[in-house]
């Protein structure tokens, strides 16, 4: 492709809002617009290039990932590769729940992060939390996205439970059957802005890429009849302009599960509100359920805290010491196990 025909194409997205400085003039600058193994499409202003994702720098700090902004090298007998992933302003990350510490980035330099939920199946709060945690710590500007709006005569119920956890977070509802809600995702989006989105399999996200662009460009996958379980249709992180100067979105493949780490930012990311009241009870270890002096129950009392993120923020809480308490006990064994084995 030639320059002026990806300009024509890529235009505002082509501007690295880090530095606000074109990538056009720079041939050797792009951003990663999709990542399989051991090769990643980045976007110059010379085209769509495939490079090496150099391995020794691929298993380092920072491997790319989509949404990328890097700097391109040629290497001996490997032709282009990245040389250097460039700062991330945003990133939606999650934790290992087998090996807690052990970050994966799914999208990086979005400005805003969507944690997608399909309509055709209950909400399950937890998981609504989790995902809530890896929007809000994205550092962009978390949206909540119910999909599949001409699914269900009634979504009040379900939109109720939502706007709970929601907080303060803009909640979205959309179909791409009929168009509903797609104006709003493209308020989030605009020139050289980036929506990232997350959820898991069968939540509707490729769907939605397609009900953006306005083409079937992306692979959807139907859901199982019996649950709406989906199939993890989408594979590779996509980065996808929408024409016109709309923006872009990143697609992602389905999340299978998400563990203690969000949980357990989920108290404060998403019920911040809740451990600022509890910090004002009378008593350290209030339950606030009918302790004098509760905080939490006065803001209940005076309709300014809703009974429904009461109940929620609890549950939570009892989960998380369930947690605790089976990791505890999980680790007492390990050691008692190995004090016999070293006898
Ligand atoms: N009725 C209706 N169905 C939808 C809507 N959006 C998505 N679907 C259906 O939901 C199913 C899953 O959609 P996908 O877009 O593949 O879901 P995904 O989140 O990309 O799934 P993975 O790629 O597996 O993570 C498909 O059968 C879609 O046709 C919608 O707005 N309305
Ligand atoms: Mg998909
Ligand atoms: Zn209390």
């Amino acid at each position: 492709m030639k320059s002026d025909v990806v300009l024509a194409e890529w235009g505002a997205a082509l501007v690295d809002p880090a530095t606000w400085r074109t990538v056009v003039a720079e041939a050797d600058r792009g951003r990663v617009v999709r990542v399989d193994r051991g090769e990643c499409d980045v976007m110059t202003s010379r085209g769509r290039r495939r490079v090496f994702s150099d391995s020794q720098r691929a298993q380092g700090e920072i491997a790319p990932v989509t949404g990328d902004w890097v700097e391109l090298a040629e290497a001996e007998g490997l032709g282009l590769v990245i040389d250097r992933v460039l700062p991330r302003r945003t990133a939606v990350s999650r934790r290992d729940p087998a090996e807690r510490d052990l970050e994966q980035v799914l999208a990086s330099n979005i400005d805003a992060a969507a944690a997608v939920l399909g309509l055709d199946r209950p909400i399950q709060p937890g998981w609504l939390e989790r995902l809530l945690v890896l929007a809000i710590d994205s550092g962009a500007e978390p949206v909540i996205v119910l999909t599949k709006l001409d699914a269900v005569r009634d979504p009040s119920d379900a939109l109720e439970l939502v706007d709970a956890i929601a907080g303060p977070t803009p909640v979205v509802m959309t179909s791409v059957v009929d168009g509903r809600g797609l104006d709003d995702l493209r308020a989030l989006m605009g020139a050289g802005r980036t929506l990232g989105l997350v959820g898991e399999s069968g939540a509707g996200k490729s769907s939605l890429v397609n009900g953006l662009v306005g083409a079937e460009l992306l692979e959807v996958g139907e859901v199982r009849a019996s649950d709406a379980e989906g199939r993890h249709t989408t594979t590779a992180r996509e980065l996808v302009l929408v024409p016109n100067d709309a923006g872009m979105v990143l697609d992602t493949p389905g999340i299978r599960s998400l563990g203690l780490w969000e949980a357990e930012h989920a108290v404060d990311l998403v019920f911040g509100d809740l451990v600022e009241l509890a910090a004002a009870c009378r008593f350290r270890d209030c339950a606030h359920r009918k302790e004098p002096g509760c905080a939490v129950q006065a803001a209940v009392g005076s309709g300014t805290m809703s009974t429904t993120r009461l109940r929620l923020f609890l549950e939570l809480v009892g989960e998380l010491e369930d947690l605790r308490r089976r990791g505890e006990e999980r680790q007492r064994r390990r050691r008692k196990d190995g004090t016999r084995r070293a006898r």
